[in-house]
């Protein structure tokens, strides 16, 4: 490959997180095109320089690599001049990183159910998709039985997200409340924060398009409930900012650092579902960070010291919706939780007025003062310690 303006985006069409960087660089309208893992200068060039095997990274034009899809945009929001896709104003800056944050971290456990716990009604189509990973050419059965053998690594990531047969009806029907609240916000906006897209809406993509839009089993749930959900994910994957069915609203967010009130709901759903496992992470993290106040700075935060794309610092447990919910904890939802809520520390006055009683009315108030004994960075493309 010859260097130029144009990005390399290495993902794929089924990956979670690859759908929320792919939406950034459509909207942003960066020049990119996008190459699968199956190319060889994945293996040779890519992952030598990672260390570790994940999707996406992206490639700049003179050859660096980002990992981690919060990076990759806070990189290209820095390099490329407007739209700006982060709010500048405060209220809708906390939002934004906020829904951004849950989006990208808290539902893995709907996305990931919906893909395994279904798998024999979507054996096929999941097949096809994974297949792509790892073999590139005219052999179809090639192409499904290596698709086979990296689904079993990936099915077993159910146990450790929490999801199992005792909480699976919890996981579905929290899912469901969220789908009919998005449903209704998108019924009078084009975005989440109005009529430009932000990292909220980059974050919401992560499990609400390759997962919940795309496999056959819950595309069909997302559009027979929440249609203007599924709308959104195909919105979001085009370039125009103004929408169709809303001509009139102009691209921007909202005047004088407002959120729409049809987030309201949505907001009370993220402080309820992402909450109790937010006050266990950090309760975990907090006891690991004070056992040892020798460790140093740059130290990865696991407690296998093996490198993860999403470490963890053991069991956690907790009661969510009137059950137990076992998993295992996850220092990087934290980090990313902590980042938002850094933002919502950052501003005083007539603004910090403002959003706390919209945290207030959404009950959030406990979430938001979940305090991390030492803080975390992302370094050499894993989390440390900072
Ligand atoms: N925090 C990372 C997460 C990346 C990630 O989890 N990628 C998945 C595919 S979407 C992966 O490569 N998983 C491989 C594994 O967990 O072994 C990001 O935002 O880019």
């Amino acid at each position: 490959m010859t260097a130029s303006d144009t990005y390399v985006l290495w993902g794929s069409p089924h990956s979670y997180y690859t759908g929320k960087i792919r939406s950034y660089l459509i909207k942003k309208r960066v020049p990119y095109r996008e190459l699968l893992p199956s190319h060889p200068e994945f293996g040779a060039r890519i992952v030598p320089t990672i260390h570790h095997m994940v999707v996406p990274v992206l490639e700049t034009p003179d050859r660096r690599l980002i990992q981690d899809t919060t990076d990759m945009i806070e990189h290209l929001e820095r390099k490329f001049p407007g739209p700006t896709m982060i709010p500048e104003t405060p209220v809708q800056k906390a939002v934004a990183w906020l829904l951004g944050a849950f989006g990208s971290e808290a539902l893995l456990p709907p996305g990931m159910h919906y893909r395994w716990s279904y798998r024999a009604e979507q054996e096929k189509f999941l097949r096809a998709e994974f297949g792509r990973l790892a073999y590139s050419g005219p052999d179809r059965a090639a192409r499904d039985e290596a698709g086979r053998q990296l689904m079993d690594y990936f099915n077993s990531f159910l146990p450790p997200l929490g999801v199992t047969e005792t909480t699976i009806p919890t996981v579905e029907a929290a899912y469901c409340e969220l789908l009919d609240a998005l449903d209704q916000h998108f019924q009078q906006w084009p975005y989440l924060l109005g009529g430009r897209p932000s990292i909220a809406d980059f974050g919401f993509m992560a499990p609400l398009f390759a997962h919940l839009a795309r496999d056959p089993v819950p595309a069909t749930l997302m559009k027979n409930r929440a249609t203007n959900v599924f709308n959104w994910t195909e919105r979001m994957n085009l370039p125009a900012i103004v929408d169709r069915e809303f001509p009139s609203i102009p691209e921007s967010f909202p005047a004088d650092d407002t959120i729409p009130e049809s987030l309201d709901p949505v907001l009370k759903l993220v402080f309820q579902d992402w909450g109790p496992q937010l006050h266990a992470d950090a309760s975990r993290y907090n006891a690991w960070v004070e056992a040892d106040p020798s460790m140093p700075a740059g130290r990865m935060v696991s407690s296998t010291g093996e490198r993860k794309i999403h470490p963890t610092l053991g069991p956690i447990e907790y009661r969510w919706r009137g059950i137990t919910v076992g998993r295992a904890s996850s220092p990087h939802g934290l980090w990313h939780f902590d980042k938002a809520a850094a933002y919502a520390r950052a501003f005083d006055g007539e603004a910090r007025s403002r959003f706390d009683s919209l945290v207030q009315r959404a009950g959030g108030e406990a979430v938001m003062g979940i305090r991390l004994a030492r803080a975390m960075k992302r370094a050499d493309y894993v989390l440390v310690l900072g």
